[in-house]
């Protein structure tokens, strides 16, 4: 890999790599990741995409990857957070561009523990410019920012795309699908439907 894949200087150059490391059949995690990880967070370059709710994290399109990956930016007011999810048996790469992020990271319910609450695997602190990466075979998440007082901006790469995924309650480990939508796509908000109100995890 050349420095100009490697070591993209700006959300486009950043786009272009990514381009190119999914252009085959098969995703090199680590290098996906890295590449991720060398670009230097520039808010003026990401600024357009970037659009906030009052009330819920939102989810906003960038590119879609020649239909390989879907990469957004989710944008997480104070105390915003996710539910307990999945990933669709795709790739999930995330990187934090502003503010700090909170992972908890849980097994899948099982016949066994059917009912009961979920176990956690682990909690995990994200700063800005750190890269992290899940996939269904290393469990669930919950995704959170935690600040009352600062917002969180975070970049995610999911690959192949989806746009459902399963949801998943702590107390009972019941699970329940969810259909996931774009808060705006390439910059533009996306005109209002009320099915989005009982959306996203
Ligand atoms: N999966 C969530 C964010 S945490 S990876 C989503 O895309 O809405
Ligand atoms: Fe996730």
């Amino acid at each position: 890999m050349n420095d100009y894949i490697s070591k993209p200087q700006t959300l486009d150059e950043l786009i272009r790599s990514l381009h190119i490391l999914f252009d085959g059949d098969k995703v090199d995690v680590d290098e996906v990741k890295a590449v991720m990880y060398a670009y230097k967070s520039n808010p003026d370059e990401w600024m357009r995409f970037a659009k906030f709710d009052n009330y819920r994290y939102t989810r906003n399109l960038v590119n879609e990857g020649n239909g390989k990956f879907n990469l957004m930016i989710l944008c997480w007011g104070e105390g915003h957070g996710s539910s307990i999810h999945d990933h669709m048996d795709s790739h999930c790469f995330v990187k934090i561009l502003q503010g700090h992020m909170k992972e908890t990271l849980y097994n899948w319910p099982t016949k066994s523990n059917h009912k009961q609450q979920m176990s956690k695997k682990a909690e995990l602190l994200y700063d800005s410019g750190q890269v992290t990466y899940i996939n269904d075979s290393m469990g669930l998440h919950q995704v959170e920012n935690l600040s009352h007082s600062e917002s969180a901006v975070t970049l995610h790469l999911y690959s192949p795309p989806f746009d459902q995924c399963c949801c998943f309650d702590q107390r009972s480990g019941h699970r329940y699908p969810v259909k996931l939508t774009f808060y705006s796509k390439f910059g533009e908000r996306t005109p209002f439907t009320t099915e989005e109100i009982a959306e996203n995890n």
